[in-house]
């Protein structure tokens, strides 16, 4: 733990590799000099039903923090709460705050669609087949 940080910040992250916003995650926590522990799961689902119990039901994507016993899911929710309980080192400066939020909405509803379906177009690219959805599908998820 950092010599400053506050013993009620205690972090869990939960993450899996190479994901963007769990990458988001991480940056938000070592910008606020917040020191956490890092759980990575394997991709592909299997940790959804560990995700859930966690942070209630029909959650079950990382990231996901636990901070001070508290479970906070998703990235947004995630970099509000942090910016909410720990104001040091903002990750909204108050002159750029908007543009900050409009650049985070952008990453949330277009970036990780984008990135998400890449393996597919790549596979259709290439001549392999329609898309298997297999890592990008939620269990639940029509698709
Ligand atoms: N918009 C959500 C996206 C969450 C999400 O889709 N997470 C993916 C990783 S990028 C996930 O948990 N996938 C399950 C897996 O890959 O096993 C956020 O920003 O937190």
């Amino acid at each position: 733990m950092c010599p400053e940080q506050a013993a009620s910040e205690i972090v869990t992250l939960h993450v899996v590799p190479l994901s963007h916003p769990c990458m988001t995650v991480r940056a938000a926590l070592e910008h606020k000099v917040l020191e956490y522990e890092e759980i990575s799961f394997n991709p592909g689902w299997e940790h959804a039903e560990k995700i859930e119990e966690i942070y209630g039901e029909g959650r079950h994507t990382v990231p996901g923090i636990v901070i001070d016993g508290q479970p906070v899911h998703g990235s947004v929710s995630i970099l509000e709460h942090l910016e909410k309980t720990v104001p040091e080192n903002p990750l909204y400066p108050e002159a750029i705050a908007a543009e900050v939020s409009a650049a985070e909405r952008w990453g949330d509803e277009v970036f990780q669609e984008l990135a998400r379906s890449l393996p597919d177009r790549s596979r259709l690219a290439h001549g392999r087949g329609s898309p298997t959805g297999v890592i990008s599908q939620a269990p639940d998820d029509p698709g």
